[in-house]
């Protein structure tokens, strides 16, 4: 995707021009299509993948941002002047723009929806409490509405909701967190994720609509994003083992969390999908492990002590913290037939192997002078 002649082609633009000209084929009707918001994000590259692995036509709604924001699906993307092989379709839409919303679903008409699009960060929703609760808690109602709508005006009833649910909303209830534990949200971004469970259950009940929770425990991978906890260590770790980096400023070392893989939690998300009846599932590994101990595993791997680089920042400590989350996910591994692959060990090296390759591709562009050390890609 290098040119804006690239950049997203509707299926105004694709399907129906190629029905109206006699062209390619329109997708087969027993195909299946999902539509997926914040596909571009480490969990809707993903669960793409895990679609299109399924055969299913797959569309995602991406925001314009002043620059490519497509990195992690890259890989997939086909042109879609293929139209017979490109199963990935990107549009221009954004949570905050209910009208992009609803036009998207009108036009293609998905089997169902995934929403995954959020400002998902913790520490930054206290900062932008405003915009969080925009896009996480409003954005969701406002997809709900669009289906609502769309069913309403097409009779598409069997049309399937997917709401990104989080272990945060448990906030400071005491572990382990099933599907019966009262939420106590400790941050905008955990009391908005509240708001868009509630409105899932009220849209299912009200409006007979399946809509279904998943309340996902941390999941990790070597696409997280960078200014989360374990994907800012293992970064770290690659750089400083490569001589790029000698310091890594963290917060909190002690709170615990239920770290999991995010390949294995969008088959949870898929598979919630495919029951008879909607409902809201915990998905977690069921194991917690605190900060310091992704700290000692990732460092331990490649032979460094944690403790001669990490330098604690209180820039990094939240006004609320959320100390100790762990899951159980009976529900999920009883009715859904789910459970994780990946362990903590295995993650952590997965992510600092990853790592290390990309230190050491940026290493080539640093001795080459096209890169400051400082500098990251
Ligand atoms: P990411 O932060 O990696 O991705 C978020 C996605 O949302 C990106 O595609 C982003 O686009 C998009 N987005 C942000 N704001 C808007 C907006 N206003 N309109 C449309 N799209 C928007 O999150 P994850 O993939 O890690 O998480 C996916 C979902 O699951 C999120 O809702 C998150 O809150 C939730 N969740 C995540 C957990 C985890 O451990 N990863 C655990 C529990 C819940 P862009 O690329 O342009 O920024
Ligand atoms: P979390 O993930 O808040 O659990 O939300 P994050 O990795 O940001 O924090 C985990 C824990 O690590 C502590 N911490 C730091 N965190 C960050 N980001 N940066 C630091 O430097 C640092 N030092 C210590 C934090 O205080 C926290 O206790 C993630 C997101 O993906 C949410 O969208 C999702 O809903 C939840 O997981 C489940």
């Amino acid at each position: 995707m290098a040119s804006e002649n690239e950049a997203p082609k509707s299926v105004s633009e694709t399907t129906v021009i190629a029905v109206a000209k006699g062209g390619e084929a329109p997708a087969s009707p027993k195909r299946k299509i999902a539509l997926v918001t914040g596909i571009t994000g480490q969990d809707g590259s993903y669960l793409t993948e895990f679609l299109l692995n399924k055969g299913y036509e797959v569309h995602g709604l991406i925001r314009r941002s002043s620059n490519f924001n497509t990195q992690r699906i890259n890989h997939i993307y086909i042109d879609p002047h293929n139209a017979h092989k490109a199963l990935m379709k990107l549009h221009y839409a954004d949570l905050t723009d209910a009208s992009s919303l609803r036009s998207w679903l009108d036009i293609i008409l998905p089997d169902e929806v995934y929403n995954l699009a959020a400002q998902s960060h913790v520490a930054v929703s206290f900062e932008i409490p405003d915009y969080t609760a925009d896009v996480v808690a409003t954005g969701a109602l406002r997809l709900l509405e669009a289906v609502r709508s769309h069913v309403a005006a097409t009779g598409r009833s069997h049309i399937r909701y997917y709401q990104a649910g989080s272990s945060e909303m448990f906030g400071s209830t005491p572990p382990p967190q099933s599907e019966s534990t009262p939420f106590h949200p400790r941050s905008p971004y955990a009391a908005s994720k509240c708001a868009a469970h509630w409105y899932t259950v009220n849209y299912r009940e009200a409006y007979g609509i399946f809509a279904c929770n998943g309340i996902l425990f941390n999941h990790e991978s070597p696409r997280r994003g960078e200014n989360f906890v374990t994907r800012k260590i293992t970064r770290a770790v690659g750089r400083i083992k490569i001589g790029l980096q000698s310091k890594l400023f963290l917060g909190n070392l002690q709170a615990s969390r239920d770290w999991g893989f995010a390949g294995d939690y969008v088959e949870a998300m898929w598979l919630m999908m495919q029951q008879e009846t909607p409902d809201d599932y915990v998905v977690a590994t069921e194991e917690s492990h605190t900060v310091q101990e992704f700290l000692e595993v990732a460092f331990g791997y490649v032979g460094l002590n944690w403790k001669d680089h990490v330098v604690i920042d209180k820039r990094y400590f939240r006004p609320t913290e959320v100390d100790n989350l762990k899951g159980d996910a009976s529900k999920a591994k009883q009715v859904l037939g789910w459970k994780p692959k990946v362990g903590f060990e295995q993650l952590v090296k997965m992510m600092v192997d990853e790592d290390i390759e990309l230190a050491n591709r940026e290493k080539v562009l640093v001795d080459a002078g096209y890169m400051d050390a400082q500098q990251q890609p």
